[in-house]
């Protein structure tokens, strides 16, 4: 594998060592699309469940040690939050980031924190403050927050006070935050609600981000972007900004598909860890991101895509690694604009997976996850345990 000078095999091995990402736990439950639910055997039922298909795939693949959690599907009432955490680390993950959830109950319809009736706006804000308190009692230093609020129709909310109450409700949260816990502010520029998103870009969460405080960073969830959009700049603006608080992966061709990461265009993920990779090597530090994935899939085989997502990640995250920066920098200064872009595109073109194969047996981890996944037999025994204990075809359950 060709290398550009001055970097080794083994600063790559090492910085893969602390390339971590996180799956959710929604990824492994049953999921649906508005058409429908579709049910696959060995999906999660319970907060066990995915507790331990998260730690499986963490085993496999050795870089998921963590799962992000919805706190209304995860911790339920009768559930202690403190005694998840406490069985997650038994299986040898954590808790990462804290997903309320201000968009499914009914009262939420018409809004959450910018709900017009301030009883829906302090009940909304009540949830995020108790997401907070579970995130310090499970050791989470993420409040991830993503809302639906938004209109349909103009003339519907008066947009500007919307904008107001959002940023009173952030700022309140924000400063309500155990010491150490990060708000992650992500952005979608539309569904469910169809005429305006209160967060619909990067900019949005921007601004609000930076009127919560110091501790509110943007989400950036590669599926949130419309057609065309150039996420690799925004990204490279946010990190700038030091506001780049980390990604939700997934893919999309038309809009918030959630589809494998890479599946629909690689190079573009490839542009987006290169902007990273860059800064990177500019400070000398790792940036403080926090990867994330955000998919749950009705097509593929859940834990399937993701195990592939995961290799994807670490496979796009190596080859942007490879990019010769002095050389595409040395192109740009005499405006050869072929072999600046040449730089990047020798690097995407390179196959990592050997090199990829070698480092997971170094770490004594299988070469193939996805393979070795297939061979241990673990789906169907979870399809086994699973499938006597849900609910009837078409059922709901967290
Ligand atoms: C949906 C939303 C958003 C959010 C995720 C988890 O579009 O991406 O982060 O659910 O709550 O995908
Ligand atoms: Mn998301
Ligand atoms: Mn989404």
């Amino acid at each position: 594998m060709k290398l550009p000078p001055g970097l080794t095999e083994q600063a790559l091995s090492d910085r893969l060592d602390r390339f971590q990402i996180e799956t959710p736990s929604w990824g492994y439950a049953d999921t649906g699309t508005r058409f429908g639910k579709f049910l696959q055997d060995a999906a999660a039922i319970t907060i066990d469940d995915k507790l331990a298909d998260a730690a499986q795939v963490h085993a496999i693949t050795g870089c998921c040690p963590s799962i992000a959690v919805h706190v209304l599907w995860d911790f339920p009432a009768n559930t202690i939050p403190a005694a998840i955490a406490a069985k997650a680390r038994s299986l040898g993950i954590r808790i990462g980031s804290i997903n309320p959830n201000v968009f499914q109950d009914q009262c939420y319809k018409l809004g959450s924190v910018s709900n017009r009736d301030p009883v829906i706006r302090q009940k909304a804000i009540g949830h995020l403050l108790d997401s907070a308190r579970i995130g310090k009692e499970v050791g989470s230093d993420l409040l991830s927050l993503w809302f639906a609020d938004g209109t349909n129709y103009p003339g519907q909310g008066h947009i500007r006070q919307r904008k107001r109450w959002f940023a009173e409700a952030l700022h309140h949260v924000h400063d309500s935050m155990p010491p150490g816990m990060t708000m992650l502010v992500e952005y979608k520029p539309f569904e469910p609600a169809f005429y305006h998103t209160d967060i619909a870009d990067w900019g949005m969460a921007a601004a609000l981000a930076r009127a919560a405080g110091p501790r509110a960073k943007v989400l950036v969830d590669t599926g949130h972007h419309l057609p065309g959009c150039n996420i690799e700049h925004i990204v490279a603006f946010l990190i700038d900004e030091g506001l780049l608080g980390g990604f939700h992966f997934n893919d999309r061709k038309y809009a918030d598909d959630d589809l494998t990461m890479g599946s629909i265009d690689p190079y573009q993920l490839f542009r987006i860890f290169h902007e990273i990779v860059l800064a990177e090597r500019e400070t000398g530090k790792d940036l403080p991101i926090a990867y994330m994935i955000d998919q749950s899939h009705n097509i593929k085989p859940k834990m399937e895509a993701m195990i592939e997502t995961v290799v994807t990640a670490q496979e796009y995250f190596t080859k942007a690694m490879l990019v010769d920066h002095a050389a595409a920098a040395a192109a740009g200064d005499r405006d050869d604009v072929v072999l600046a872009e040449r730089a990047l595109k020798d690097a995407f073109a390179t196959d990592v997976r050997p090199f990829l194969a070698d480092y997971r047996k170094s770490r004594k981890l299988p070469a193939d996850p996805l393979l070795a996944f297939r061979e241990s037999g673990y789906l169907a025994r979870a399809a086994a345990d699973r499938k006597s204990r849900k609910p009837a075809a078409g059922g709901s359950y967290a």
